[in-house]
């Protein structure tokens, strides 16, 4: 059987043409769900490369309950010249503002981007680039994992939350139809902070205590005192619904992904960089500027800091 062409340049880009940037984790199985609903997709790649290696291996491969598909989603590479109308952008939170600066030109005014960024701090660095575009946060529960070049492993159901204090897009009962669980969020900034005050509470003392989540049950005195922390800067923050019951919910995702090793516990494992800027050193950040003394917090980033330096990885 012969493929179809992955060529973007075959299919030109129309007003309802999502684009997605970044082929990892989460852009491909936003991708795959998009084409599959009959959406026109393609797929921005980092460079020429990327989009030999990308059609040599012929598409994507999404493997969802065990059983892998091959999905021949057009891509082009970063430097192509096609407006955008639609983006999904879809890499780490350290690569997004570079990305969207790449992007600008192709972004015309009124154009509309979802980040998926975890933490914070991408996403207002990503609209200063951008000014007169439509930029919605994102936070999402969706888990997804690479096992290969292209290949993409779907590995929790989740859920999205997005938004922004305008009206919601008309496309997002496109989502719906393709299968992608979400809900419209006028409040997603404080969503994104307490995903963040949970990611502070958890995920640093497991890369220290080089633990799974449930081995911090054997800290609990540490996560107290830190959600303590955490929740006096969401307040200072004008977040205090985020900030609301933290140790509890903290508590209770400990327990429920006790078998797990965090995301930065996985990074760290692994040699890959982290997104600490964005968790840890947001909050650090915010409570500096705020001239909050949180000193639980501070010690707990710079023991990360020096952990992450022993093993060559970016401190920030
Ligand atoms: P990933 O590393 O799997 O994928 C990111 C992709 O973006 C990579 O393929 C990378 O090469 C590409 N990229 C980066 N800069 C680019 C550029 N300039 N041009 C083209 N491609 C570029 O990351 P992911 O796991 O999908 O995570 C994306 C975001 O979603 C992160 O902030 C992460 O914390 C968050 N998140 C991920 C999951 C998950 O299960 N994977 C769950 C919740 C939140
Ligand atoms: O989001 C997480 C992560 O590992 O990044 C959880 C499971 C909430 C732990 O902080």
């Amino acid at each position: 059987m012969s493929l179809p062409p992955l060529d973007a340049s075959q299919f030109p880009a129309s007003e309802t043409t999502w684009h997605v940037l970044g082929a990892g984790s989460l852009g491909s199985l936003w991708a795959v769900r998009l084409s599959r609903a009959g959406l026109p997709v393609r797929l921005i790649l980092r460079n020429p490369e990327r989009l030999a290696a990308y059609r040599a291996a012929g598409g994507l491969r999404l493997v969802e309950d065990g059983t892998e598909r091959l999905y021949p989603i057009p891509a082009e590479s970063l430097g192509a010249a096609t407006p955008i109308r639609r983006l999904l952008l879809a890499c780490k939170a350290y690569d997004a503002a570079a990305a969207a600066e790449c992007l600008a030109p192709r972004l015309g005014p009124g154009a509309e981007l979802v980040l998926l960024q975890n933490g914070l701090g991408s996403q207002e660095a990503v609209a200063a680039r951008l000014p007169g575009r439509r930029c919605l946060p994102a936070s999402t529960t969706e888990g997804a994992f690479r096992d290969g070049d292209f290949r993409v492993v779907f590995a929790g159901q989740g859920h999205t939350w997005l938004g922004d204090t305008g009206r919601p897009p008309a496309w997002l009962d496109a989502l719906a139809a393709a299968g992608i669980p979400h809900t419209w969020s006028e409040a997603i900034h404080g969503r994104l902070w307490r995903k963040l005050a949970l990611n502070c509470a958890i995920n640093p003392l497991s890369v220290l205590h080089d633990c799974r989540n449930g081995g911090l049950q054997a800290h609990a005195g540490e996560v107290a005192a830190l959600c303590a922390e955490l929740a006096e800067l969401l307040r200072h923050c004008d977040q205090p619904a985020a900030a609301e019951d933290l140790q509890e919910e903290v508590e209770r995702v400990i327990q429920a992904t006790a078998a797990n090793y965090s995301s930065m516990h996985q990074d760290v494992a692994r040699g890959r960089r982290s997104e600490i800027t964005y968790l840890l050193g947001h909050a650090c950040r915010e409570a500096e500027r705020r001239e909050l003394h949180l000193p639980r917090l501070r010690a707990l980033q710079e023991r990360l800091q020096r952990h992450l330096a022993e093993r060559g990885l970016p401190v920030d």
